[in-house]
């Protein structure tokens, strides 16, 4: 499998840019720090994403950070992505492994317990948990509890981000609880300056929520 760190991990949402704004917000996120990105597009055609993927990657290739797609495995292939992130409703993580094979990072959404072993057993590199506040940005999603995030990452051996509506103001709701990292889209996406919101954001989670590693 390959490396990655999801301690700050941003997800993308274009719906609100022209695509040169959209690409150059991509560029300011990773030269603030990020650390994991998906593009997350919920309206495009195929050939679309696909697109929009190939001009992100090479972007994301300047950084090392590695490029997740949200849904789409195949997208993820055509474009030789680092890796596809699977909600409860896609592909199975056990189908999409056997597809991808081993060197291909696969994410999964997971709100429970049983749904992280299942996600875990099946061969999921990392999941994703929330929504742990009220999150502006589309998405169909109920709330997840700081004690359920608490329990499923203590019970899979893999890492687990928190997700949802998380700003610099609120992620300390997050401290003592062994995630491996923060995803967020509004926090960067929609910043004034998406650099300075990924620097201040990855500075205050490795300062008070995940000071153990990295
Ligand atoms: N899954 C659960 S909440 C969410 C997703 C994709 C959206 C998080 O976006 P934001 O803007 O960081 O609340
Ligand atoms: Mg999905």
């Amino acid at each position: 499998m390959r490396e990655f760190n999801s301690l700050f991990y941003f997800i993308t949402d274009s719906s609100n840019y022209g695509e040169e704004e959209f690409l150059k917000r991509v560029e300011q996120a990773l030269k603030g720090g990020v650390t994991l990105i998906q593009l997350r597009e919920k309206n495009k055609t195929t050939r679309e994403y696909i697109d929009l993927a190939e001009k992100v990657h090479a972007i994301t290739k300047k950084y090392n950070v590695p490029l997740i797609i949200d849904d789409r495995v195949d997208v993820a292939q055509a474009i030789h992505a680092e890796g596809v992130h699977l909600g409860q409703t896609d592909m199975p993580i056990k189908t999409a492994r056997e597809i991808l094979g081993d060197d291909i990072i696969i994410g999964a959404t997971t709100k429970t317990v049983p749904q992280a072993l299942e996600a875990y057993e099946q061969g999921a590199d990392y999941l994703g948990v929330g929504a742990i506040f009220p999150t502006t940005t589309k998405v169909k999603t109920v709330l997840t509890s700081t004690d359920t995030l608490r329990d499923i990452c203590n019970a899979v051996p893999i890492p687990v981000n928190a997700i949802g509506g998380l700003n610099k103001g609120n992620v300390d709701v997050l401290k003592g609880i062994p995630i491996a990292g923060v995803c967020v889209v509004s926090a960067v996406m929609k910043a004034d300056n998406p650099q300075t919101a990924a620097t201040e954001l990855v500075a205050k989670i490795k300062s008070d929520i995940i000071t153990d590693i990295k």
